[in-house]
C-alpha cells in the first residue's frame, strides 16, 4: 500500500476514535451530573501507527488483505478509572449499548501478562458512515486504573525506546513495579471502602439525632 491507500484504509478507523472519544467523554459526564461521582477519570484515544500495524501483522502472519479482521486495536480507546471497581462498572456500560456491537472481552486484569502489564479489553464492532457509504471497524477499548495507566506508559516508552534490549533485570523490576502498582490500587480502593462506611454511619447517626 501506498501513503494514499494507508489514508483511505485508515479513515475509517480515524472516525471511529473521534466519535468514540466524544461518547466517552459524555457518558463521563452524563454520570457525574446524575450521580455526583464519575467512574471515568478521562479518555484518550489513537490511531495505530502504520509501522505498528506492520510489526503486529508480521509477528500475527496477517496478509495484508486481512488487515482489518486480524488487528483488533487499529482504532483504540482508552478509559482510564479512579479504582478497579470503576472498570467493571464502565465495563458493563458497554457491554449493555447498542450504538455498537460488543465482540469479546480480555480481562487482563485477573490475567495480567508475563510483562505485568494491568488492563481490561474490550473489543467492539463499531458503524461508521463515511463519505462513500456504511463500514464497520473493530475497536479496542482499554479500561485500567490511573496506577495502571501510569505503569503502563512507562513500560511502553522503554520498551519502544529499547526494543528487545531491555536487560532482563530491568524487566524483572518492571513487573515488581507493577505489582506495587496493583497493590497501590488494593490499598486506594480499601482507603476509599473505609471513608465511604465511616460516611453511612454518619448520616445515619445524624439522622437518628434528626429524629429525636
Ligand atoms: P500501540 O498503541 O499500537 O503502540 P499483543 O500480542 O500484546 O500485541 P494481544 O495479546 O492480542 O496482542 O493484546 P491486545 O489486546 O491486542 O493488546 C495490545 C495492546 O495492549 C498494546 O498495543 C498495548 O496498548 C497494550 N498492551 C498489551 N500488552 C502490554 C504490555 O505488556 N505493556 C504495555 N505497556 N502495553 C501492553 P501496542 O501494539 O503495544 O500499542
Amino acid at each position: 500500500m501506498d501513503g494514499r491507500d494507508w489514508n483511505f484504509f485508515l479513515q475509517p478507523y480515524e472516525q471511529a476514535v473521534e466519535e468514540l472519544k466524544v461518547k466517552f467523554k459524555t457518558m463521563r459526564s452524563e454520570l457525574k451530573m446524575r450521580e455526583a461521582y464519575a467512574p471515568i477519570e478521562f479518555v484518550t484515544g489513537r490511531v495505530k501507527r502504520i509501522s505498528s500495524i506492520l510489526d503486529k501483522a508480521k509477528r500475527l502472519s496477517i496478509p495484508m488483505d486481512q488487515l482489518d479482521s486480524g488487528i483488533e486495536d487499529i482504532a483504540g480507546i482508552r478509559i482510564m478509572c479512579q479504582f478497579v471497581d470503576d472498570i467493571h462498572r464502565v465495563a458493563e456500560l458497554i457491554r449493555t449499548r447498542k450504538d455498537f456491537t460488543f465482540v469479546y472481552e480480555k480481562d487482563y486484569i485477573t490475567n495480567f501478562k508475563e510483562s505485568g502489564y494491568r488492563s481490561y479489553h474490550i473489543i467492539v464492532q463499531y458503524p461508521v458512515q463515511t463519505a462513500l457509504g456504511y463500514t464497520e471497524v473493530l475497536a479496542e477499548i482499554q479500561i485500567r486504573t490511573l496506577a495502571m495507566n501510569f505503569w503502563a506508559t512507562i513500560e511502553h516508552s522503554l520498551n519502544y525506546k529499547f526494543k528487545e534490549s531491555l536487560p532482563d533485570d530491568v524487566r524483572l523490576r518492571l513487573k515488581k513495579a507493577a505489582e506495587a502498582a496493583y497493590a497501590l490500587d488494593r490499598e486506594m480502593a480499601s482507603i476509599r471502602r473505609e471513608i465511604l462506611d465511616a460516611q453511612i454511619n454518619f448520616e445515619e447517626e445524624a439522622s437518628v439525632v434528626a429524629t429525636i
